[in-house]
């Protein structure tokens, strides 16, 4: 095959900056912008191509060996750009390395390893929505959706349980770590040093309890499937992506609510409705906005010829509102179809905690849903800017009691 080179002019072209503080406040508007462009389109800012249809999103996903992930799945290239820490194990890999990494992982994740999780999560969620319901009024960031998965993640996982701040400043330098270097890269690195010398201390064999799924990863040490500093890395990866990711979900799933009162009435008629309620968040709000891939060789998506090395942003949160694939996708509605949403990505990289994050938040809203019979928002919601990640900064609300 030939090798395309040079100025790409075949596909839709476009100056939307999808890192800009403007696209990140509010991703849905461009979004509609480039699948509306084209299947393909090139963002002539980066030099990158993006996919924002639910189809071209699946095709990408389901040809891991084209579209690879071992150059970083941010906008940074590791063949020419320097990754700002260690690349991850899980992550940035391709198989055959990822399947071996990612059935460590899977291990600790599996059913039997998770039973007993969901009666700390179930008894964690009523305590806190005990106490919030009994306050009145709280912003639902800070004292809700920062709370839940740092207190349950660190409980479930083994690590300590104070490290709040330095678990959502790491998530935070991580997703933004994957854009380019911005205002919102630079922010979040101030005073890494501290926060990456704790999360590392975090990883060792012993900092994890013993009972602890954290443990599982070192028996995949100890059976002789990874090596010690291995294990470290994918302990990193739980503590990397399973706490931002959630409270983001958790944050924007309660905003919802409180704009859908209807929907909040639904769900405290039939709390069986807690599940899909919170996948039909994850598809509606997609917290992670998207990742890239990089084309190993030349390759044909949609009748667009990309060259091989060629950067590709996968929008996530474009494939979840396509109106190409769905209904009215612009409606939260909590007994929708969810399945084939790609709030969790899809093939052979999704989510390898989705399990975990399903029963946060499955358990959190079950107990909402119990005690708080409306919500009022008292204040004015404000997004956190992130490179990858949506999420809130603020959301001041008054709850009625049940
Ligand atoms: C899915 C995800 C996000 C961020 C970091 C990682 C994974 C990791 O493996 O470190």
């Amino acid at each position: 095959m030939t090798p395309v080179t040079g100025t790409p002019s075949a596909h839709v072209r476009s100056d939307i900056d999808p890192f800009s503080d403007e696209f990140l406040a509010d991703p849905f508007p461009p979004l509609a912008e480039l699948r509306d462009a084209g299947p393909v389109v090139y963002l002539e800012r980066y030099g990158v191509f993006a996919v924002a249809r639910h189809d071209e999103v699946a095709a990408v996903l389901r040809k891991p060996q084209v579209f690879s992930s071992a150059a970083g799945v941010g906008i940074t290239n590791f063949a020419t750009g320097k990754p700002w820490r260690k690349p991850s194990i899980l992550l940035e890999v391709d198989p055959p390395v990822h399947t071996h990494n990612r059935r460590v992982v899977a291990r600790a994740l599996a059913p039997r390893s998770l039973a007993w999780l969901q009666e700390i999560f179930d008894r964690r969620a009523g305590e806190l929505a005990a106490d919030l319901v009994s306050r009145g009024s709280f912003d639902a960031v800070p004292d809700l959706a920062e709370i839940f998965p740092t207190r349950v993640f660190p409980e479930a996982f083994g690590i300590a349980t104070d490290g709040r701040d330095q678990l959502l400043a790491y998530g935070a330098m991580v997703f933004n770590g994957h854009g380019p270097r911005n205002h919102l890269f630079d922010a979040s690195m101030a005073g890494a040093e501290g926060v990456i010398g704790w999360i590392t201390e975090q990883c060792s064999r012993s900092s994890l309890r013993p009972d602890g799924l954290g443990a599982l990863i070192y028996a995949g040490a100890d059976a002789g499937e990874v090596t010690e500093d291995e294990a470290a890395l994918l302990v990193r990866s739980f503590l990397s992506a399973g706490l931002d990711t959630t409270v983001s979900a958790i944050g924007l799933g309660v905003l919802d609510f409180a704009r859908h009162p209807d929907q909040w009435r639904a769900l405290r008629e039939d709390r069986s409705l807690a599940r899909n309620a919170f996948e039909e968040v994850v598809r509606l709000e997609s917290p992670v906005i998207g990742f890239f891939r990089t084309t190993s060789e030349p390759a044909e998506l949609s009748g667009t010829l990309l060259p091989a090395g060629a950067k590709v942003l996968v929008f996530f949160a474009g494939a979840n509102r396509d109106p190409r694939h769905w209904e009215d996708p612009g409606r939260f509605d909590i007994r929708r179809k969810t399945a084939g949403h790609m709030g969790f990505g899809i093939g052979v990289h999704n989510c390898v905690g989705q399990v975990i994050a399903r029963m946060e938040g499955e358990a959190l809203f079950r107990a909402l849903a119990a005690r708080v019979a409306s919500w009022w928002l008292t204040g004015e919601p404000r997004p956190r800017l992130n490179n990858t990640l949506r999420s809130l900064d603020t959301l001041p609300v008054a709850v009625e009691p049940a």
